[in-house]
């Protein structure tokens, strides 16, 4: 009824310190051009925007400003500033009853997303990417903290010389990665020994996506008080997705990766999500905006009929 409609608010993060090909910092306006509004008030939730946090361009700093301890991530003062400010909103956001839909930016402000989401209560995340973001300041092959994001939040050992990334907020056990396709050596061994699931593309061809996301639901949903969707539209095969900075052949399809958001939101327990790595500058007519429009509108509960 009336009293259950979701109420979700829009939260734009628009960075690109995170990796090296500019434009993912559009990523907030080519998906809100791209009809997210309409395109939720479709799926029957009312939505707020709270426009975007602002973000000092990348030529005003100097990436390389860091202390030895940190390893070799490129503008981490600058990404613990906006996950800094992203976490307090993510948190203010579900205090005041609506749900955070944070818009990226690159991968990075996960770091804050999911800070936010967890800073009152116990949860999972489901990652759905390409990739599996476990690099640390110290394995990175790239300098790239895109990398890095889920090992922050896990609070991965070599991410303990950086004191703002330190208090984990996420448990393994509660923590699915679906879709994988790009893992480098340290991230491999890090999921071999750990109890982080993770499901890869060949896993999914042979089992299909939707036994594979229900597991996925049952482990991020086992963290209690909901989970956290992490949508890299870098999951999706590149032909439908093609405007992503780190493209990845061999992605899930249109239908299968709908039917997985119908499934996040059949579950009921989504707390918070975000859609990152969209890169208008890389794109085909906006149509990875459009798509992770479409994706967000089947994670809130539209329906055909
Ligand atoms: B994304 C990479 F080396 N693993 O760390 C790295 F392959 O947020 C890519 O998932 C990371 O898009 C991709 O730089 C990060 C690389
Ligand atoms: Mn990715
Ligand atoms: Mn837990
Ligand atoms: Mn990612």
């Amino acid at each position: 009824g009336e009293e259950s409609r979701r109420s979700v608010r829009l939260i734009g993060a628009p960075t690109d310190y995170g990796q090296d090909r500019r434009g993912v910092d559009m990523g907030p306006s080519a998906i809100r051009y791209g009809g997210l509004s309409d395109g939720l008030a479709n799926a029957g939730v009312d939505t707020q925007d709270a426009g975007d946090l602002l973000v000092p361009r990348a030529e005003e700093r100097d990436p390389e400003y860091r202390t030895p301890s940190e390893g070799k991530a490129r503008f981490l003062r600058e990404t613990e500033d906006v996950c800094g400010r992203l976490s307090n909103e993510v948190q203010q956001s579900l205090a005041d009853g609506h749900t955070p839909l944070v818009l990226g930016g690159d991968h990075s402000i996960a770091i804050g997303s999911v800070a936010g989401a967890a800073a009152e209560a116990d949860i999972g995340a489901i990652w759905f990417d390409a990739h599996a973001d476990l690099n640390t300041p110290t394995t990175t092959p790239s300098g790239n903290v895109h990398g890095m994001p889920l090992a922050a939040l896990l609070g991965v050992d070599e991410w303990a010389g950086v004191d703002w990334a330190n208090a984990p907020s996420l448990s393994r056990e509660n923590v699915a990665i679906v879709g994988l396709r790009s893992v480098d050596d340290d991230e491999r061994e890090l999921l071999r020994e750990s109890e982080i699931s993770a499901y890869t593309m060949s896993e999914i061809d042979r089992r299909g996506l939707a036994n594979v996301v229900e597991e996925a639901l049952a482990v991020a949903g086992n963290g209690a008080e909901g989970y956290h969707v992490s949508l890299d539209l870098d999951w999706l095969d590149p032909t439908i997705a093609p405007g992503v900075g780190t493209p990845v052949r061999g992605g899930v399809n249109y239908r299968e990766a709908h039917h997985a958001m119908e499934q996040v939101a059949e579950d009921g327990g989504l707390r918070s999500m975000e859609m990152v790595e969209v890169n208008p500058t890389l794109d085909q007519h906006n149509e990875t905006a459009e798509l992770a429009v479409e994706l967000a509108a089947s994670a809130f509960g539209k329906r055909i009929l």
